[in-house]
């Protein structure tokens, strides 16, 4: 892989898009090893996942404008379905995904980030929609999944705005859970950047969230996906159905003998995903 690092860290890992001198924007190499990457993730072992940029000034700036400048009609089209194949492939995977916005997260960066389950971002983020100042529209599904996530009204004015957006404003509609700042001594150093503390937050996170029962963990994105893209009566049946199919799991009873058992010194053994 020239442009992806995977490291598994115990029961979660971590996925670095690494182009950094181009400040990690998405070309086709991009996307089939990010591709490939997601196909090859241990669901035996690896529990949640982060996504994250290479360095401190970008997560992703986009789809690579050089590749798509010359591109025709039929090619665009083509495009558009490689990066939206990806990032579905990553809104439906199994396991959570955390966004961790370190920087940049333009076009396509905000795109992929509106594909994970959670996003998180340093101070230094700043999200938007410009591609109608490049002649084109939000193309890898920018104009659905942004208007399902903040409200339909907000997502149309920074789309046909164009404008960027700071961390706190993202904050503020809803678009990221938390912001992370840079830890200053009492001198006014930095003592760990704002994409360190960004990570180490999210890292936990992924560590939280891979200790509870994973069965448990990957019906819950289910029933809340699918559940979302359905009208309520049928969502209901959703969940009842995912719900019914954590029963007879050796970590529903595990689960739930633990909690029954009086005797509490006793410490909870990991989850298994049986
Ligand atoms: N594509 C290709 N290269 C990029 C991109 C990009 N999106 N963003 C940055 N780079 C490159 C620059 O060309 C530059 O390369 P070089 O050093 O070789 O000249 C390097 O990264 C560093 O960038 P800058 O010198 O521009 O860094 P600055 O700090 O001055 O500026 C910005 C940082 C503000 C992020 C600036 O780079 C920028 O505006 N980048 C483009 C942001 C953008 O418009 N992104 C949206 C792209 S369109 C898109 O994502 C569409 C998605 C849907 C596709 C649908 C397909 C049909």
């Amino acid at each position: 892989m020239d442009f992806i690092l995977y490291e598994q860290k115990g029961a979660y890992a971590v996925i670095t898009i690494n182009r950094e001198r181009a400040l990690n924007a998405l070309n086709s190499q991009v996307l089939d090893e990010l591709d490939a990457t997601l196909d090859a993730v241990d669901l035996n072992t690896v529990r949640c996942l982060v996504l994250t940029g290479a360095g401190e000034k970008s997560f992703v700036a986009g789809a690579d404008i050089g590749e798509m400048s010359t591109l025709t009609k039929a090619e665009g089209e083509a495009f558009g379905k490689k990066g939206n194949d990806v990032f579905r492939k990553l809104e439906t995977f199994p396991i959570p995904v955390i966004a961790a916005v370190n920087g940049f997260a333009l076009g396509g960066g905000c795109e992929i980030s509106m594909s994970c389950d959670i996003r998180l971002c340093s101070a230094n983020a700043v999200f938007g929609q410009p591609e109608v100042g490049l002649g084109i529209t939000p193309g890898f599904g920018g104009t659905q999944r942004l208007a399902r996530l903040v409200s339909p009204g907000m997502a149309k004015q920074l789309i046909y705005t164009a404008r960027n957006i700071k961390a706190p404003e993202a904050y503020r509609i809803g678009l990221v859970n938390e912001v992370f700042e840079a830890e200053v001594d009492a001198e006014g150093n930095v003592v760990k950047s704002a994409k360190e503390v960004l990570m180490a937050a999210a890292e936990k996170m992924a560590a939280t969230i891979a200790k509870n029962a994973p069965i448990a963990v990957r019906n819950c994105k289910k029933a809340i996906n699918e559940g979302l893209d359905a009208k309520m009566d049928d969502a209901i049946v959703i969940e009842e159905k995912l719900f019914g199919d954590c029963f007879e799991t050796e970590d529903q009873k595990y689960g739930m003998a633990f909690f029954l058992d009086k005797n509490k010194e006793k410490v909870k053994a990991p989850f298994q995903n049986k």
